[in-house]
């Protein structure tokens, strides 16, 4: 109880220095992770069932149609170790095509959301040992040292959220996740792919306003929880194609000049500056391959859509 109180207070002090410094800068920025409270965490699973919004049920068509070949890549007696856990289906696809799997385990900094999902798990396959590790996967950490050792670990990591890891964090990533698996370890991560603009950023802002909802949502949490006075309607979302940086950007847009207080701070907005809340990136795949090569992976097999516009990619 009473770490989950520190883990609480810690998490608001992270917040409000990342949001204070954030805000100070001369390009006005926000870390994507402070998008999902429990409100941005809802928004976000509607999103991922928005017509627009094709990555979620492409890659998981990917996953259903390839599973037996998913399995082969990952082989019998698998320790498989899922960064950010609770990607819900697309875990129990995979966990239910593979051979005897050893472990699971999951890996995700909300220690109340990692439990949840865990036991979710636990009861679709019973027979699955569970390892639940609380851990900001962004960031170092170690798995336990007695996870076993005589069988292949493999890294799962669903969703595309390597895209929104600026290109040498998500090289850092994923070399941490090689010392992870070991030199005989492998990865199965996914990954959106280069597209046309429109289809792009209608994902990014639907019809329906919920993307718009999602982002917004970050100023309604910075009022919440460290007493700003942002006026909601004075802000809009809005979705940019970055094609220096092959990324789809979250702003949001100042409708007037303003001024925000925030924990007796003052933030001035001059009409039509944003705050970039997020970037996805999108690969091409031989993008994507000289990322993972970079961080001592090879690609071994790679499994997409018909349409080419998600990836599957098998690393060793
Ligand atoms: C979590 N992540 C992979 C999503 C993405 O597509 O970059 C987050 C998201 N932002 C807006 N819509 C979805």
């Amino acid at each position: 109880m009473l770490e989950r109180v520190d883990f609480r207070s810690a998490q608001r002090e992270a917040f409000r220095s990342d949001v204070l410094e954030g805000l100070g800068a001369e390009r006005k920025t926000l870390p994507c992770r402070w998008l999902y409270d429990d409100r941005g965490s809802e928004l976000f699973e509607e999103i991922t069932a928005l017509p627009e919004y094709y990555p979620t049920r492409t890659e998981t068509a990917i996953l259903q149609d390839k599973a037996g070949a998913i399995a082969a890549f990952c082989g019998p007696r698998a320790v498989l170790v899922e960064y950010g856990a609770g990607a819900g289906v697309k875990t129990e696809i995979l966990l239910g095509a593979l051979e005897n799997p050893a472990l699971y385990v999951p890996v995700d900094i909300a220690g109340d959301f990692l439990a949840i999902s865990a036991e979710r798990i636990e009861r679709r396959f019973p027979y699955i040992e569970i390892r639940p590790v609380v851990a900001d996967f962004t960031d170092d950490f170690d798995l336990p040292a007695d996870l076993p050792r005589l069988t292949p670990r493999v890294a799962f990591f669903p969703g595309s959220t390597v895209g929104n890891l600026d290109p040498l964090d998500a090289i850092a990533f994923l070399k941490r996740v090689r010392g992870h698996v070991g030199e005989t370890g492998k990865a199965v991560i996914g990954v959106d792919l280069k597209k046309d603009v429109s289809t792009l950023l209608r994902a990014y802002d639907d019809a329906a306003g919920i993307t718009a909802a999602f982002n917004l949502n970050l100023l309604e949490r910075i009022n919440t929880e460290l007493g700003g006075d942002f006026d909601m309607g004075g802000f809009a979302h809005e979705a940019r194609w970055n094609a220096e940086r092959s990324a789809v950007e979250m702003h949001l847009v100042s409708r007037k000049a303003q001024s925000v207080a925030i924990d007796h701070r003052r933030f001035d907005f001059a009409a039509g500056e944003t705050i970039h809340t997020e970037s996805s990136r999108k690969y091409s795949h031989s993008e994507f391959r000289g990322l993972a090569e970079a961080a001592g992976w090879r690609v071994g097999d790679v499994w997409t859509d018909a349409d080419d516009l998600f990836a599957v990619i098998g690393l060793t």
